[in-house]
C-alpha cells in the first residue's frame, strides 16, 4: 500500500515540485486546495505552525509549506510576504530598489508535517543572486530572477530536475520524505509481526 500524503496549498508551482520531491520516497501527494490563514510576523517557522494549526482536521498525513526570497540588504523582504508582493508589484520596484543596493538574496522553505497531535519542521535554504533582469520561462513565481550560488542562469533558465537537486524545497521536503519513509516502514513491520503473532 503506498503512503498517500496530503499538501494543502494554493500553489500548483509548489504542488508540482513537492510531488517530485516526494515520488523517489514512494509517496503519493494529493493535494488539496485551500487558503490557510497567515499571521502577522516575519518568522517563516511561525507561519508554519500557524497553517498546521489550520488542517488539524485533515486525516492521515498531512503536509503544507511556507517559504520567500529573503534578500539581506533590504533587511529581508519580501521574505514571508513574497507571494503578496510579486502579485501587487511583480519585479519592477524590486529591481529599482536593488539598484544601489547589494544583490545577494537566498530562497527560504518550511515544511510541516502533521499526523493528529504530532507535528515536524524541516527548514532549506539556497544561496544566491538577483539577476540583473528576468530570464527564462521554467518555475514559478521569483524564479525568472533568482540565480543560485555557483550558477550563471536563473532558477527559470534550467530545467525542473535541476532546480529540484538544490533548490530550497528540496532540501525541506526530503527530510519530510526520509521521516515519513522511515516511519512508514516501522509501521509495515510492527503491522507485519502483530499479523505473525496472530497467525
Ligand atoms: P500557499 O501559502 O497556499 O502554500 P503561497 O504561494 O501563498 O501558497 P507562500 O505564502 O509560502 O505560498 O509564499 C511563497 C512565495 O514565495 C511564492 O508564492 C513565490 O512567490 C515565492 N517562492 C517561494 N519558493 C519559490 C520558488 O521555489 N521559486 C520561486 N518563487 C518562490
Amino acid at each position: 500500500m503506498v503512503t498517500t500524503v496530503t499538501f494543502v496549498s494554493t500553489n500548483a508551482g509548489k504542488y508540482r515540485e513537492v510531488r517530485e520531491l516526494l515520488r523517489p520516497f514512494g509517496l503519493r501527494v494529493r493535494w488539496k486546495r485551500r487558503t490557510l490563514p497567515e499571521p502577522q510576523t516575519a518568522k517563516i517557522e511561525e507561519v508554519v505552525r500557524s497553517k498546521l494549526n489550520a488542517v488539524r482536521d485533515v486525516t492521515g498525513w498531512v503536509l503544507v509549506e511556507d517559504s520567500g526570497l529573503f534578500i539581506p540588504s533590504l533587511n529581508g523582504f519580501p521574505g514571508v510576504y513574497s507571494a503578496h508582493i510579486l502579485d501587487i508589484w511583480g519585479f519592477g520596484p524590486l529591481f529599482e530598489l536593488l539598484k544601489r543596493r547589494p544583490r545577494a538574496a537566498s530562497f527560504r522553505a518550511v515544511a510541516g508535517l502533521r499526523r493528529g497531535r504530532r507535528i515536524w519542521l524541516f527548514p532549506g535554504e539556497v544561496r544566491g543572486t538577483i539577476a540583473p533582469r528576468a530570464a527564462g520561462k521554467n518555475g514559478f513565481g521569483y524564479d525568472p530572477i533568482f540565480i543560485p550560488e555557483g550558477g550563471t542562469r536563473t532558477f527559470a533558465q534550467i530545467p525542473a530536475a535541476e532546480k529540484n537537486e538544490r533548490s530550497h524545497r528540496s532540501q525541506a521536503l526530503r527530510a519530510a520524505g526520509q521521516l515519513l519513509a522511515s516511519l512508514d516502514a516501522r509501521d509495515r513491520r510492527r503491522r507485519s509481526r502483530r499479523t505473525k503473532a496472530r497467525a
